[in-house]
């Protein structure tokens, strides 16, 4: 893909998410309707869906079916918007702003946050079990599975375990790694990983780099997460800038500094890059996805 044509790529990747997303979620006036309502308040209309602009870009590398990259992207898009709306709660990091809008047990209450996470997990996985997805059923098991080792103790549940322990601790950089690679690295690992499972032309090499890839992806991404966090504005953000520090939770930024984070940052960036070269075109809306984590400005 020629770089100019990515802000259209991943455009038109946003908006066919966004009508997925749409047509998956229950209606609003089906019972129950508060729950439904709330489940499409905490989903739609917010974020820059970049666990489906990653699955997208790997099906592509594996040449894999539009329609299938879409049950893909809602199902770890739902897995994203569920662990944001819990970890939004007062149990857990307790914040009333979300993708600039009130955080969904501040709008609603908290039972319906509870529910309204739960029920979008059940609902990524629907996604992936959705019969005729792929001709391929053993491979859909193994979207399954993967997804539900991201998602769970060993993955992101767990990352956040490590997190609510790290309040106040002063963390090394590979304790910081390790939570990070669970908390936030395993749902974009499994982004990418599905993403490429969906297609026929996903080798074992074509997978395993991918699979590379994505974990030094998930460690950029929260590398400049914690950058933004430092150096933007709760209004470019949609969501509370400094929490992290204000919670006295370790970040990238508290444990390298910030010219290290950046320094870091870069490092990953080319490591990533580097891992796409021997592909071809087809990783070019890949590639251009790597420049714009890096580069985001929320
Ligand atoms: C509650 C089980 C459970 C897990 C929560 C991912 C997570 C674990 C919490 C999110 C807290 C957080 C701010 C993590 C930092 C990185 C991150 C995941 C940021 C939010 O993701 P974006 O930037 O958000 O992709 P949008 O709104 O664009 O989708």
């Amino acid at each position: 893909m020629n770089s100019s044509k990515f802000p259209d790529w991943m455009r038109s990747v946003q908006q066919r998410t966004e009508v997925a997303l749409g047509r998956i979620l229950p209606p609003s006036a089906v019972t129950p309707d508060r729950l439904h309502e709330a489940m499409r308040y905490a989903t739609l209309e917010g974020g820059k869906r970049v666990r489906p602009l990653l699955a997208h870009a790997a099906g592509e590398v594996t040449g894999a079916r539009p329609d299938a990259l879409d049950r893909v992207a809602c199902a770890v898009e739902l897995i994203h918007a569920y662990s944001l709306v819990h970890d939004d709660m007062p149990c857990m990091d307790d914040d009333s702003l979300r993708r600039g809008k009130p955080t969904v047990h501040v709008e609603y209450d908290e039972s319906t946050a509870l529910l309204v996470g739960d029920a979008l997990q059940s609902l990524a996985f629907q996604q992936l079990a959705e019969p005729g997805l792929l001709t391929d059923v053993g491979r859909q098991i193994e979207m399954v599975h993967h997804l539900a080792i991201a998602a769970g103790s060993r993955g992101m549940a767990g990352g956040q375990a490590i997190d609510l322990q790290s309040v106040g601790q002063s963390l090394t950089r590979e304790a910081l790694e390790v939570m990070h690679v669970h908390k936030t690295g395993a749902l974009i690992r499994a982004s990418v990983c599905l993403g490429a499972l969906a297609g026929h032309y996903c080798s074992t090499d074509v997978f395993q780099r991918l699979d590379h890839f994505s974990r030094r992806i998930g460690l950029l991404f929260q590398v400049v997460d914690d950058i933004l966090d430092t150096e933007s504005d709760t209004a470019t953000l949609g969501k509370t800038a400094g929490k992290d520090a204000e919670n006295n939770k370790p970040t990238y930024v508290t444990v390298l500094g910030i010219d290290e984070a950046k320094r870091l940052a870069h490092e990953l960036e080319s490591e990533a890059l580097e891992l796409l070269e021997p592909l071809d075109d087809k990783a070019d809306a890949m590639r251009d996805l790597t420049r714009y984590i890096v580069h985001r400005r929320f």
